[in-house]
């Protein structure tokens, strides 16, 4: 160790394992972002919450920076390590600590994937609901720090309602044990939920007790063709007040070119330029019969075009990896993501203001529109030209995003839904929440973390 503070952090904690080769600290400088250097001091992989905290004091006394690291699978820059930060990767603390059956509850530490997390509490004949594509990468700690939503909040909400109790190293090194799996406690501010969507800036998870919830009844899967985008929210309403919703999910021809060119199978033939993939319970023959009347009273009001119901689980799988195989698709293109919400009573309004924003803004570009949209939010990713550089082209794009962050404020909507603020989005925070807002979200940062050495520069400018 040639950098005297890492000697002094070794000396320290002699048992922890720290990596400075310039391969790894590439690979964990950055996320799914790929638009920073990656450029950390040194990565930590602490296998104790004894360590972590070593770790915080001794970034204190040194003024070290410190970025929380998870499965890094974030899109808003979260855990990017660009400015000399010390990357404390969570990966080693990856292990399932207890079930409580009464309780139904699972103990992690936070470097647990989560896929993993859902395979454990299977094991125990129930489920964690919280569900998203990088589910087989992203760890648990991540999706906390992100208040990760996905593809099942329309039925289940957040990662905010399944979480019943955090172990945290606040940025001033307290160890605090947070609501302790209560599901009832009013005794005063509720701190883990302050914790949760912090984005690293408050404290570093190194436990997490996750509520647990019985498997739906069977569901079914269907892929529905729309003509317009009006069509949207009118099979949505159809299908909502017919059906127990687990997902509703959108996207448009455009994320369909791609998700096929990358490998999946069409499922429906024709050109059309919206498509929905909707998961249902469906148990029993009302339920099955109660989607089929949902699905003909679309087409006869126009707002179907055709439509398929998947005949078993593969062909589930195969509807679904046409929605979430589209990240992935586009990542050759290097897009530039949003991840933006508005109430679902004020989709159809600024939808409208949308596309005429994005279609002038944007002539010749593809743009990307797929997403949550029961939630309403919305994932507009927009592919770069090959004829343009990349900063001539993150240029344009932040130009778009200034104007797209007005039309949210207009429809009182959000800069971020799921993703988080992180580096990508900072420079908008304003646009969704106020001054006022933001002057206490300092502050109480200041009282977490009176050196500011959590993730500085995320979320905040
Ligand atoms: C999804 O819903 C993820 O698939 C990723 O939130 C969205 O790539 C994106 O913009
Ligand atoms: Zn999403």
């Amino acid at each position: 160790m040639t950098d005297p503070r890492l000697a002094d952090l070794a000396r320290r904690l002699p048992d922890l394992r720290l990596l400075t080769d310039a391969g790894d600290l590439e690979h964990y400088g950055r996320d799914w972002t790929r638009r920073w250097t990656p450029a950390p001091l040194a990565i930590a992989l602490p296998a104790s919450v004894e360590e972590v905290q070593g770790i915080v004091h001794w970034a204190n006394e040194q003024k070290v920076a410190i970025v929380p690291s998870g499965g890094r699978t974030g899109l808003s820059g979260g855990a990017v390590a660009a400015h000399g930060e010390l990357v404390l990767s969570l990966e080693r603390m990856n292990r399932v600590v207890g079930f409580d059956a009464v309780d139904r509850t699972l103990t992690v530490q936070p470097g647990i994937v989560l896929e993993t997390v859902h395979e454990a509490a299977r094991g125990h004949g129930l489920i964690y609901p919280v569900d998203f594509a990088a589910r087989g990468s992203c760890s648990i700690g991540g999706t906390i720090a992100t208040n990760a939503g996905g593809i099942r909040v329309i039925r289940y909400g957040n990662t905010r309602e399944w979480i019943a109790g955090l172990k945290v190293v606040a940025g001033n090194g307290e160890l605090l044990d947070l609501n302790r799996g209560l599901i009832k406690n009013s005794s005063g501010y509720d701190l883990r939920q302050l914790m949760i969507g912090s984005e690293g800036t408050l404290g570093i998870v190194v436990e997490a007790t996750l509520r647990l919830t019985d498997p739906p009844p069977a569901s079914q899967v269907m892929l529905l063709a729309l003509p317009n985008m009006d069509a949207l929210m009118r099979v949505f309403a159809l299908f909502r007040a017919r059906l127990s919703l687990q997902a509703f999910e959108f996207f448009t021809d455009v994320a369909l070119k791609h998700v096929l060119a990358h490998g999946a199978q069409r499922a429906i033939e024709g050109d059309h330029p919206y498509y929905v993939v909707t998961e249902f319970e469906a148990a029993d023959e009302r339920a099955q019969e109660a989607a089929l009347a949902a699905f003909e009273q679309g087409v006869e009001q126009g707002a179907i075009s055709d439509g398929v119901i998947a005949q078993s689980d593969a062909q589930a799988a195969a509807l679904w990896r046409l929605r979430e195989g589209i990240t992935e698709s586009l990542a050759p293109h290097k897009p530039y993501k949003n991840d933006v919400s508005v109430r679902i009573g004020a989709l159809p309004a600024f939808l409208h203001d949308m596309q005429s924003l994005l279609g002038r803004e944007y002539p010749h570009i593809d743009v990307v529109w797929f997403g949550h949209i029961g939630d309403g939010n919305l994932h507009i990713n927009v592919l770069k030209p090959e004829s343009l550089s990349d900063a001539d082209f993150i240029a344009q794009c932040e130009h778009v995003t200034k104007l797209l962050a007005d039309t949210l404020q207009r429809h009182g909507g959000s800069i971020s839904a799921e993703h988080g603020i992180g580096l990508v989005k900072r420079a908008y925070l304003e646009s969704t929440r106020s001054a006022a807002e933001i002057a206490l979200m300092r502050g109480v940062r200041q009282v977490f973390d009176p050196n500011g050495i959590l993730n500085p520069g995320k979320l905040f400018v």
